[in-house]
């Protein structure tokens, strides 16, 4: 690849998980973000970089074109909403589901129901689509805490093992979709450096066909 490529990570499970694919494409990170504290890494090609960045920032970098391509959970992609981005390839890691969740002994509902949330905007959506009038509280973390302290009747979170609501006394209630990571790629990289781009989904695509 001669065409200087930058790739937008964030750490922790989308990284792990991506290494095997970007591997089969040929790119080996130098350094391991867990332990360094560069936030650009260099790989084993010498044109393709790794930015690494919060999984929020992902899609805004690559919609600007920081980074050209980037690998973003499709939670943070529905909050994002996209502009700008191509997202040719379900990457099929890091699966999840977005659901919605309550208290295991929930008491009677009194007028509109309240949800906490980060996800905001998918919350809006789904609750809009069943023609349910609710009230959305934005968090930023630890959504679980928010009905057993009252200041939620119920969340919308992600859920894998269920451990995590489990834990806090709360129980799924309604599947809203299923998540996995996505490959997203900025629309005038997809023009401008099309062969590279072209060539790195393809090898993308095959490593998850063979996962
Ligand atoms: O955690 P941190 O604040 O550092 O950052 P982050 O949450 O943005 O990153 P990270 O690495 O936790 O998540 C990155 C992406 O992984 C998310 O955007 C999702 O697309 C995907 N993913 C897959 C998950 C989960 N599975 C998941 N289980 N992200 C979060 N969780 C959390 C969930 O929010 C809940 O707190 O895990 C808990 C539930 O897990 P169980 O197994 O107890 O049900
Ligand atoms: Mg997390």
């Amino acid at each position: 690849m001669s065409t200087p490529l930058t790739i937008a990570l964030s750490k922790g499970r989308i990284y792990k998980d991506s290494l095997p694919l970007l591997k089969h494409a040929g790119i080996e990170p130098v350094d391991d973000p867990e332990t360094s504290r560069k936030l650009i890494l260099d790989t084993t090609l010498e044109d393709v970089k790794l930015v690494i960045i919060r999984t929020t920032d992902v899609p805004t970098y690559v919609q600007y074109g920081a980074a050209d391509l980037g690998v973003a959970g499709k939670d943070v992609l529905m909050e994002h909403g996209g502009e700008g981005l191509y997202e040719p390839l379900d990457l099929k890691i890091a699966r999840c589901r977005m659901m919605t969740a309550g208290p295991v002994d929930a008491p009677p509902l009194r007028g509109r129901l309240r949800i906490a949330t980060k996800y905001v905007n998918s919350a809006r959506r789904y609750f809009a689509e069943k023609g349910q009038q609710v009230e959305i509280i934005k968090l930023y973390g630890s959504m679980e805490l928010a009905p057993l302290v009252g200041l939620a009747d119920q969340i919308v979170d992600l859920v894998d093992t269920g451990n995590t609501l489990k834990a806090n006394g709360l129980v799924p209630l309604e599947h809203m979709a299923d998540i996995s990571s996505r490959l997203i790629i900025n629309k005038a990289a997809m023009k401008m450096k099309h062969q590279s781009v072209k060539a790195f989904i393809d090898r993308m695509a095959e490593a998850v066909a063979r996962s």
